[in-house]
This record gives structure tokens, sequence and C-alpha cells, in this order.
């Protein structure tokens, strides 16, 4: 039997649950020599695991047997914006401010998917979130969501780039999306100037070995001396808010994201130089500075202050 979903159906939903936006596009092979070129330069730094999976980065369908579609969603962190609120000595990027990211979708994902399965019972769908080797910002852009801006993120036109992505892969057909991609740009170049260490490159690709969101978050070694952290102590909202697309876009209630207060609490307290473990320990649970320990964020705060 031909398994297809009318679109409309799966957006209805996602609405309910609190996503932003979806769209949808046909699972099949990508052409990944643009990533194998990022990867060739070296700009992934060390972080080796991007370069495990090539195949399923390829192939989507190698990650869900019988797979027919990819359908993406995009979930705005805008509800809160410290750059608007105040600019501090230590800042840590605005989606930290909230319970993690990968967990609170993943939930909706679930919720969403056997809501689906209830109307389709055949329906199968794994949901991920930053967690499998797919090119999260091509998929999105290719299902309609948005175009990629200069600082490589996906920009969409009514919530900007302070978006995350997460997608299903499902053994059902649906409506597919046309991608929209334009050049929202243009001459701008307000992210690449405002980034202190230069790590944007021509081609709209990062420099992992420049950017102060591998840095802070993602280099278990050393942090060079060439590297202006620019007062981000983990990960770093800067080319994001030089961005004129993030100044007039819809702040958001998010439904699916949940500020964590005990974030909040730190930050306070490193502002204050008043750093402490038992706070930290708070703060990081269910939290993206989970991926961090307390040792490397002082390492970052000594760093920080060096410029
Ligand atoms: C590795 C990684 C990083 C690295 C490298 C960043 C980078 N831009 O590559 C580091 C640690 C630096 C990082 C930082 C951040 N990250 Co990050 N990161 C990723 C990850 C895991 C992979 C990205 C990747 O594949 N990079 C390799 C390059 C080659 O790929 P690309 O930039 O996607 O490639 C584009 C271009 O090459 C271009 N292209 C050019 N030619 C061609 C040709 C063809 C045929 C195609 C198909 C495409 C293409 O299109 C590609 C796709 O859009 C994704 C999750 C995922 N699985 O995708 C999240 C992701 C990109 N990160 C995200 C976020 C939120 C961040 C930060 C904002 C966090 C923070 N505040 O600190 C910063 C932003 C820094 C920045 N300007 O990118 C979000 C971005 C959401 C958005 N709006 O786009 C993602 C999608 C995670 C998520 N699920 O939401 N990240």
């Amino acid at each position: 039997m031909n398994k297809y979903i009318e679109f409309s159906i799966i957006r209805d939903i996602a609405n309910e649950l609190g996503f932003q936006d979806c769209g949808a596009s046909k699972a099949e092979e990508v052409d990944i020599s643009f990533f194998e070129k990022w990867l060739n330069k070296g700009y992934d730094a060390d972080m080796h695991y991007m370069r495990n999976y090539l195949d399923k980065r390829n192939n989507p369908s190698l990650l869900l047997e019988d797979s027919k579609s990819i359908i993406s969603f995009i979930v705005s962190y805008n509800s809160y914006n410290p750059d608007n609120k105040d600019n501090k000595t230590y800042n840590f990027a605005s989606y930290s401010h909230y319970y993690d990211y990968h967990k609170s979708i993943k939930l909706k994902f679930l919720e969403l998917i056997n809501r689906l399965q209830q109307i389709y019972p055949d329906f199968i769908a794994i949901p991920y979130v930053d967690s499998a080797p797919i090119l999260e910002k091509y998929w999105a852009k290719t299902s309609g969501l948005g175009s990629i801006g200069r600082n490589s993120l996906l920009i969409n036109k009514e919530y900007g780039s302070k978006i995350l992505i997460g997608e299903i892969i499902t053994n059902y057909s649906t409506d597919y999306h046309i991608s929209q991609e334009e050049d929202l740009c243009k001459d701008c170049r307000k992210c690449v100037d405002a980034c202190p260490n230069g790590a944007i490159n021509n081609d709209k690709t990062i420099d992992s070995r420049l950017c102060n969101a591998y840095h802070t978050i993602e280099n278990k070694g050393e942090i060079p001396n060439n590297i202006n952290l620019n007062s981000f102590v983990f990960g770093c909202d800067i080319c994001i808010n030089a961005c004129p697309w993030n100044k007039n876009t819809q702040v958001t209630d998010s439904k699916i994201l949940t500020l964590n207060t005990n974030m909040q609490v730190l930050i306070d307290s490193i502002n204050n130089n008043k750093a402490e473990k038992s706070i930290f320990n708070k703060a990081k649970k269910n939290s993206p500075i989970e991926r961090i320990k307390f040792e490397k964020l002082l390492s970052n705060i000594k760093e920080s202050s060096k410029h």
C-alpha cells in the first residue's frame, strides 16, 4: 500500500506542539563534496567525529530502512535575548540559557510521532536533533525553511537565525516543499566584521579553529593565544547578534524550550567573580553546559579576561 501522508496533518500537529515551522524533502542522496572539502581544509578542528559516517551524511536513507522523507522543523530561541537586556563581562550563548534543546525538542518529536501513529499505525519515524550525521541546515533549507546566511547559519525570514533545527526521517512520503533559497545577505558583511577571530569563510562555512563556540565548548586542549573570546565563556553569539535578520524578528514565547533559572544564578555569580562549583553543578543539570566541566569554564573565564 502506498504510504502517503498529507503534509497539512503534520503541520497542524507540529504547530500545536509549538514548532515555529516545518517542511519536507524526499530522502535522497546528497552530493557531500562540499562537506569533504570542509574536512580536508581542517575546518572541523579536533571534532574528529565529524569524519565518521560519511555514507549516512551522503545518504540519509541508511538511517532508516525504507525511508521516504526527511521532515525538518525549526524552534526559535528568541524569547530571551540577553544581548538586548544586558551586556555582561562574561556571556553565555543564549541557547544555553534554556534547558538542553536536544532533549526538549526530541520529547516533542516523540509526541508528534505518537499522534501521527494514532492516525497511521504503520507510520515509522526516527527523530534527530543534532545527534546524527545529517546535514541539518541543508535539509531544512531544501524543505523551504530558510536560506543559508554568510555566517553559515539557516536564516528564516520570520524568525531570523536564532533557531534550532531537528528532523524526523520517516517511511511515509508526503508533499515536498520547494527550496526557496535566496541571497538574504547581499552585500552585508556585519557578521564577518563582528567575528573577533575571522572564523567566517567566503564560502559561507566556518573555520572551527577560529570560532569561539568551538573553543569554549569542544576544544579539550589549550585555547591558542590568537583567539579572542570577547566575553563569551560558553558558546558564542557574536555573529548571530550582528545579523540584521535577528533585529526585528518575531520574539516567541516558546512552548518547547524552558528557561533554566539556575543558569541565571550561575551567570550572575560569575559576573560577580564568585564562580562556585556547587552553583555550576546545579545549573548544568539537563543543560547544554553539561558538555563542559567546571574546570573548563574557569579556564574559559581566564582566557576571556586576557583580551
Ligand atoms: C559542527 C557544528 C558546529 C561547529 C562548526 C560550525 C559550522 N558552521 O560548521 C561549531 C562548534 C563551531 C558550531 C558552532 C555553532 N553552532 Co553548531 N553545529 C554543528 C553541526 C553538528 C554540524 C555542522 C556542519 O556539518 N558543518 C560542516 C559544514 C561544511 O556544513 P554546513 O555549514 O552545514 O554547510 C553548508 C555550506 O557548506 C553550504 N554549501 C556550500 N556548498 C554546498 C553544496 C552542496 C551540494 C550543499 C548540499 C551545501 C553547500 O550549505 C551547507 C549546508 O547548509 C550542526 C548540526 C548538524 N548535524 O548539522 C550544528 C548546528 C549547525 N549548530 C547550531 C548552532 C545553534 C550553533 C551556534 C549558534 C551555537 C552557539 N551559539 O555557540 C554556533 C554558531 C557558529 C556558526 N556561525 O556556525 C545549529 C544552527 C541552527 C541554524 N540556525 O542554522 C545546528 C544546525 C544545530 C541544530 N540542530 O540546531 N557548530
